[in-house]
């Protein structure tokens, strides 16, 4: 069995290679299954937009399982920015280095009890026989004061869990998706997948 990744983010991926590791499936990204298609991500929510990028792909290939991911930051701070513009804020080639310090200079005010932000991932499944399925999974946390660690992407410097007294740039990729957004979403679709087709 094939599953397609409709991701560009090569992030991203590598984490979902390692989640989805001891399925007995190939894992292909979008352009490793030579698919070229610019996607607008038009919708107001994630699992909208999961599945806009799911379908857009599921079109165009047969005999797969195609899967997509919509995820971003929610700050309560920012009334839940930059949310589902999480890669367009501040503009898609902007780095991440001064998206975060950005972030951390508008909180700069704020209170520890009034840092609280989560990370949202959605992520669509949607079969060779072309049923859906969307699964939503969060991660509670907090900005952080300061941007620390190194690992992961995008906005993990910045994102603190208390749990683990560190952000999740500080974890392991195989500590991070034990916990995150994504590991816990896909993690769920898994299930999904393996009780479809018993693989
Ligand atoms: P695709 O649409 O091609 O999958 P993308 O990077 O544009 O790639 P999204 O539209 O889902 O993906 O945007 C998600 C953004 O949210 C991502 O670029 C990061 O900035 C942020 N984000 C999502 N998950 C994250 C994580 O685990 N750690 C850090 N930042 C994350």
């Amino acid at each position: 069995m094939k599953i397609i990744f409709a991701t560009g983010n090569e992030n991203k991926m590598k984490e979902i290679r390692e989640i989805m590791d001891d399925l007995d499936c190939e894992v292909l990204s979008m352009k490793e299954a030579g698919i070229v298609v610019n996607v607008e991500e038009n919708g107001e929510t994630f699992e909208e937009n999961a599945q806009i990028k799911a379908r857009a792909i599921a079109e165009r290939v047969e005999d797969a399982i195609v899967l997509a991911d919509d995820s971003g930051l929610e700050i309560d701070f920012l009334n839940k920015e930059p949310g589902v513009r999480s890669s367009r804020f501040m503009g898609v080639d902007t780095s991440y280095t001064v998206k975060n310090q950005h972030i951390l200079e508008l909180l700069e005010e704020a209170e520890e009890e009034q840092r609280s932000a989560r990370f949202v991932c959605a992520i669509a499944a949607i079969l060779p026989n072309k049923e859906e399925k969307i699964i939503r999974a969060t991660i509670e946390g907090q900005i952080a004061k300061e941007s620390k660690g190194e690992k992961g992407f995008g906005y993990d410097p910045i994102f603190y869990v208390p749990e683990f007294g560190c952000t999740t740039a500080e974890l392991s990729m195989e500590q991070k998706n034990k916990i995150s957004h994504r590991g816990k979403a896909l993690t769920q679709i898994k299930k999904f997948i393996i009780e479809y087709y018993g693989i």
